[in-house]
């Protein structure tokens, strides 16, 4: 059996033999796919030139019991399977089985979400029972007692899920993308992965089905959008500066995972802010003002001032930030510093002030700074800078 499997192997593509030389047996089987899960579509192709017998006609083989063809996986088996010709002359035969599995729940709910069952006599309506991690053997009984057996093996995958971008803004439409070929249960109908959308700003989130994009796919998407209210429907609850994730379970693991694992498969992606740090606020001038609030055209030492700046959000979302006032003397040491934290609301104005009392006469520098925390000193603003003269 070794020698004749080689020789298969090494054949290559030839049409019109027209006698079997049933010492040279000519007749590979073909899969079309080089490993599939348990519940795939596989098509399979038999060159059996010497098997067409009626150039005008469709012949088919393997639907007799001397010269059968055999699908097996590990415990099952479909006897005297018929292939046909694809062509009235063509020498090609060809046939397709849908795999059925073994009952299992691929999604937690407890419910087994297959049908095994073992059925059909070809070209095309055969189902076939497989395990996980076997293999899918074809034999064609070519000639008498010349039989050639092909195999391809059965795996279970595990899945993967994925935002379409690692960054998004919050009015993008989000694209949700999972694989795994063995929640392509029915490869001849769309089938659907449940998953669970969430945010920092929403951790319970929604719960969604994926939608497989043509019936034999096992490619799963589904597109989401944000909002800042509730979440629902297929709009999520979030804000700029979350953390967005999706996740799926995946209860059809490989090797070595056993049948009855099951594992978490997460994917993050940040809602990014469109304006750049430095334009998110916008910083006016310092005045100097007296304690009734009038600008004062000038100032003598020991008379306390307040210093008034004045900010504004550019953006329409709430925005933290710490505004600092700083005054330096003529010899550019620090005389004065101190800030205010807070929130602006969307396009909010805001005046801030802080008292100070210059001791001595000269030239003064008051710099005003607006940064997002103390964390990372991202500036959100232009600085500024004002000379005062002191009498
Ligand atoms: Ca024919
Ligand atoms: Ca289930
Ligand atoms: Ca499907
Ligand atoms: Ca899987």
């Amino acid at each position: 059996m070794l020698d004749l499997l080689l020789i298969s192997a090494l054949l290559p593509f030839a049409f019109g033999q027209e006698i079997p030389i049933f010492d040279e047996p000519y007749a590979p089987i073909f899969f079309d796919k080089p490993v599939y899960s348990w519940t795939d579509k596989i098509k399979m192709k038999i060159i059996a030139p010497s098997w067409n017998s009626n150039k005008n006609q469709i012949d088919s083989i393997g639907n007799s019991e001397s010269h059968s063809i055999k699908i097996s996986s590990r415990s099952h088996t479909l006897e005297n399977y018929k292939f046909t010709e694809t062509d009235t002359s063509s020498g090609v035969f060809t046939g397709e089985i849908i795999l059925t599995g073994f009952s299992h729940d691929v999604d937690g709910d407890g419910i087994s979400d297959t049908n095994p069952s073992t059925r059909g006599s070809g070209p095309t309506d055969g189902f076939l029972q497989t395990e996980r991690d076997t293999s899918i053997s074809v034999s064609f009984e070519f000639a008498d007692g010349v039989v050639l057996v092909e195999s391809v093996p059965i795996n279970w995958n595990k899945g993967t899920i994925e935002f379409s971008k690692k960054n998004f803004y919050f009015d993008d439409l989000i694209e949700i993308k999972i694989i795994d070929a063995d929640m392509n249960l029915n490869p001849e109908s769309i089938d659907r992965i449940s998953f669970t959308v969430f945010s920092d700003s929403d951790n319970g989130g929604l719960l969604l089905d994926a939608i497989e994009t043509d019936e034999n796919s096992a490619r799963f998407y589904y597109s989401i959008q944000l909002t800042e209210n509730s979440s629902s429907g297929n709009q999520l609850h979030s804000q700029i500066g979350d953390k967005i994730y999706v996740k799926y379970d995946d209860y059809t693991l490989p090797n070595p995972f056993s049948i009855s694992d099951n594992i978490e498969i997460i994917d993050t992606a940040i809602i990014e802010n469109p304006t750049a740090p430095i334009n998110r606020i916008s910083s006016n001038p310092v005045q100097l003002v007296n304690n009734l609030g009038s600008p004062l055209k000038s100032i003598t030492s020991n008379q306390q001032i307040q210093i008034v700046g004045q900010i504004e959000n550019k953006q329409e979302f709430n925005q933290n930030f710490i505004y600092i006032f700083q005054v330096k003397n003529s010899m550019d040491y620090v005389e004065s510093i101190s800030w205010i934290q807070g929130e602006l609301s969307g396009f909010q104005k805001l005046d801030l002030s802080q008292s100070w009392i210059p001791e001595n006469p000269g030239k003064y520098q008051i710099e005003s700074f607006v940064w997002n925390s103390f964390n990372d000193f991202l500036p959100l603003s232009d600085s500024s800078i004002n000379i005062v003269l002191v009498e």
